[in-house]
């Protein structure tokens, strides 16, 4: 009797434990599309299309490594909507002596693995995701016996584990981030690489279809539909960032601009996320070009401290602290979620901007999620969970390990401060220093009160007086706290006055 061999749609590598540990001669390969996993966040309609085409691209790489394929489509006859039971479907179906599966990615479907293991009626094996550079264990071993849990000394960690822009036990060039580098402001001059685009292949264009059937009320477009789905378009848009962007990605990595949404960034999150392209290998390859002198440190540098860092140093985290993390509220913020967020439709340019491109192309930058719809979101006092249920379904790259913590932890402070030593908040001088977006915005960016102040001033203020008890504590805060102490009852007044103001205005 064969095994069956469970493979989820972030699992799309074809090295995972499970499959390593399967023997295509004998075993199958169990993939489900199922309505559970695409509703249990308000999915773009690009991310649905995107996993749904990449699961189907990746059975038929399977099927023709010689693997036996049991597909289940989401409009197959019978399917119940829910990996348990199609999985419960597929024990009946096969008789299989074994279930093997490789832990999933979040708690919610590790906690269905548990089960199944109690439940399902044969035996079921559940292996260690070793796609990560740093395990659970090894985390677990890094962050237990710390007060703090910064990001940089993992990473240097890492480094160290990875030998990645090593020079024996020294980092090359004699630091271990060039971040001060990187904070350039872009100018729309700049020549732009842009992004490789993929025409759909009839097997996309199916996905479209059924996505459009299935989920019409989903937010986002749809069309046009450009993204690599296959592991050798994963690998074409790789090559393309490396050899294009990589080496201004360091300079203009916090910049924004108007009409430019992709910048120096690569868009390759959501293909390491999935499987279809490897971490390690992609940070090698990057390394290739500091070496080969086609890329400068500070680039690559910060590209690989993205990677080995900041991607792993969250993973960890998101296990480490546990299922509870995704219901801190550490703020205690509880205003609804403003339907400007789904609709785009605000006078602020820079939200206009961001929200915009999202609901196009499922996609903002790093700088876009933190400092713009983020940083509005903490100011306002949005409720987090509300700000992580929108995170969660609007990027194509977003899955609960990875979202969760730059969404409550970095941008929101829900976690109050275990991931970020201070609060990403800012008034509008740090956007319009960042971005050309305030130049052609109805509000005025210098101004802090009336009709056109900029919203971002009076909310910075009166989030900083809302939350001062708390941030007179924290060495980086104290000095902005002090400044708020030291203004005049008026000038207080009357920014607390504007800031509720614009907040009655939001619906
Ligand atoms: P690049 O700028 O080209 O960076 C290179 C790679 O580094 C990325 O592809 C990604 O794999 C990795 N990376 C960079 N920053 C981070 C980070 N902070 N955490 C983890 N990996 C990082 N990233 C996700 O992959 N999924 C999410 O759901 C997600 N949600 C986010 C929510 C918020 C509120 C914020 C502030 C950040 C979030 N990020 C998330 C991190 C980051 O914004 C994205 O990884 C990045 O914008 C993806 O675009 P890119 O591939 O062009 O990245
Ligand atoms: C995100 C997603 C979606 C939309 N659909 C499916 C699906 O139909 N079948 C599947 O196996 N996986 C899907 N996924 C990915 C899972 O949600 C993901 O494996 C878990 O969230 C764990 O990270
Ligand atoms: Fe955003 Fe304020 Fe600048 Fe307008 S003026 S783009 S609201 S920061």
């Amino acid at each position: 009797m064969s095994r069956l061999v469970l493979v989820l749609g972030d699992q799309l590598s074809l090295g995972l434990s499970a499959l390593r540990s399967a023997d295509k001669s004998t075993d199958t390969v169990l993939m489900c599309e199922v309505a559970d996993e695409a509703s249990y966040a308000g999915h773009h309609k690009k991310k649905l299309a995107f996993i749904f085409a990449a699961m189907r691209a990746f059975a038929s790489e399977l099927r023709a490594d010689g693997w036996t394929l049991d597909y289940v489509t989401l409009d197959a006859p019978g399917n119940t909507g829910s990996l348990g039971g199609e999985l419960a479907r597929a024990v009946q179906r096969r008789a299989p002596r074994a279930v093997v599966c490789t832990e999933a990615g979040e708690h919610r479907v590790r906690a269905m693995q548990r089960d199944w293991v109690e439940t399902l009626g044969c035996d079921v094996t559940v292996r260690e995701d070793d796609r990560f550079i740093c395990s659970q264990a090894e985390f677990t071993d890094w962050a237990s016996p710390r007060k703090q849990l910064r990001m940089e000394y993992f990473y240097r960690d890492m480094r160290r584990k990875t030998g990645l822009l090593m020079d024996g036990d020294e980092p090359e060039g004699g630091r271990w981030n060039f971040d001060t580098e990187n904070r350039k402001p872009a100018k729309s001059e700049l020549f732009m690489p842009t992004p490789l685009r993929f025409a759909p292949s009839a097997g996309t264009r199916e996905v479209l279809d059924l996505v459009e059937r299935c989920f019409p009320d989903n937010f986002g477009d749809l069309e046009p539909f450009w993204f690599p789905v296959t592991r050798a378009e994963a690998e074409r848009a790789a090559d393309h960032f490396l050899t294009e962007a990589l080496a201004r990605f360091g300079d203009f990595q916090d910049a924004m601009l108007r009409g430019e949404k992709f910048l120096y960034h690569s868009l390759l999150s959501p293909l390491i996320n999935v499987g279809l392209l490897d971490p390690l290998d992609l940070c090698k390859r990057a390394e290739r070009e500091w070496r080969a002198g086609l890329a400068p440190l500070n680039a690559v540098e910060g590209f690989i401290r993205q990677i080995i860092g900041w991607r792993e140093y969250v993973r960890g985290i998101y296990f480490f602290e546990g299922p509870d993390y995704v219901r801190r509220n550490a703020l205690g913020a509880v205003r609804p979620l403003p339907a400007l967020y789904w609709t785009g439709e605000t006078n602020m340019a820079c939200m206009a901007a961001a929200i915009g491109q999202t609901r196009e192309d499922a996609y903002a930058h790093h700088i876009q999620r933190l400092m713009i719809t983020g940083n509005f979101a903490l100011l306002a006092g949005i409720d987090p969970h509300a700000v992580h249920a929108w995170y969660l379904g609007v990027y194509l790259d977003a899955f609960e390990w990875v979202e969760a913590p730059n969404t409550l932890g970095m941008s929101q402070f829900a976690d109050g401060g275990v991931v970020a030593s201070k609060p990403y908040a800012a008034s509008g001088a740090y956007i319009n220093r960042m971005s050309d977006y305030c130049g052609t915005c109805h509000y005025r960016v210098k101004d802090k009160l009336g009709p056109r102040a900029c919203p971002f001033n009076a909310l910075y203020w009166d989030f900083i007086a809302r939350h001062s008890d708390r941030f007179e504590k924290n060495p980086r805060m104290a000095q902005i706290v002090h400044s708020w102490n030291k203004m005049p009852d008026d000038q207080q007044q009357a920014l607390r006055l504007q800031a509720a103001g614009f907040l009655d205005s939001l619906d």
